[in-house]
């Protein structure tokens, strides 16, 4: 398949509204693949929730660390290129999850508020890292589409707040934002400061969909703490490219 590089045209539309669509990512092949790992992954006894229900979102994250084939579209799908022309020549690929929303089937809690990625860690520096959300199946606004908010990663890291019962990290956002409608294999890649959300799937199918994450080699994460930590000392962090600065340490060294 093509390697996605991107015109100087994708690259200031992607640093002006935060998001663009990267067209097809992965081949036909690797989207039967990762259907296939998305039912192994929902289906595994390990997990609790496996065999998930109406109205249930099912997460799978650093599904990297189990399996050859998430890892190797994560290092060498179409669109690596296109993430070394916007985060540069030190790059890692440190992140990974399966999100499949289940029929909402009138529950209404398939919804997945507003929210930054950065948010849900507390902050990466620099902001620079990447999701790359790619459809597994065809999505739109009936079965629940990733909206995102053009221009929001302009605003810095934005206080979130949770919501009821619900785990969900939530920012009050006004207007709809703009439905990543995608055929299988294709992606929408976005900032980890660019607000976006899903709405309920009212299809009678899941809504599956796979994300991968990217930064550079030297941010540092919960960079609102006084203790920083690199993301290169997360589990199953792997390079691309470049290498990390060993000048700067800000927590101590693993134990062992
Ligand atoms: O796939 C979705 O519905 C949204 C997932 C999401 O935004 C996230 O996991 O951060």
């Amino acid at each position: 398949m093509k390697p996605v590089t991107l015109s100087p045209d994708q690259i200031a539309h992607y640093h002006e509204h935060g998001y663009l669509l990267l067209g097809k990512v992965l081949t036909d092949a690797q989207v039967a693949a990762m259907q296939a790992e998305e039912l192994r992954f929902r289906t595994a006894p390990i997990w609790p929730d496996s065999n998930a229900k109406t109205g249930q979102t099912m997460f799978r994250s650093q599904i990297q660390a189990y399996s050859a084939a998430v890892r190797d579209v994560g290092l060498n799908g179409a669109h690596v290129p296109a993430m070394r022309q916007l985060i540069g020549p030190n790059l890692i690929f440190w992140f990974t999850q399966f999100v499949t929303k289940f029929p909402d089937a009138a529950s209404g809690k398939s919804e997945f508020p507003w929210h930054q990625d950065n948010g849900y860690s507390k902050g990466i520096e620099p902001a620079t890292n990447i999701t790359v959300w790619v459809a597994l199946d065809v999505v739109n606004e009936h079965n629940g589409c990733v909206y995102v908010h053009p221009g929001s990663h302009k605003r810095g890291l934005l206080p979130h707040e949770t919501k009821g019962e619900s785990w969900h990290l939530h920012v009050p956002v006004e207007g709809d934002g703009v439905p990543a409608m995608l055929q299988p294999g294709e992606a929408v890649a976005f900032t980890g400061l660019t607000l976006h959300r899903s709405l309920l799937n009212h299809s009678d199918r899941p809504r599956r969909g796979f994300f991968m994450e990217y930064a550079n080699a030297n941010a540092v994460e919960q960079a609102t703490t006084a203790t920083p930590r690199p993301l290169v000392e997360r589990s199953c962090v792997y390079f691309i490219d470049g290498q990390a600065d060993l000048g700067r340490r800000t927590t101590p060294p693993p134990l062992g």
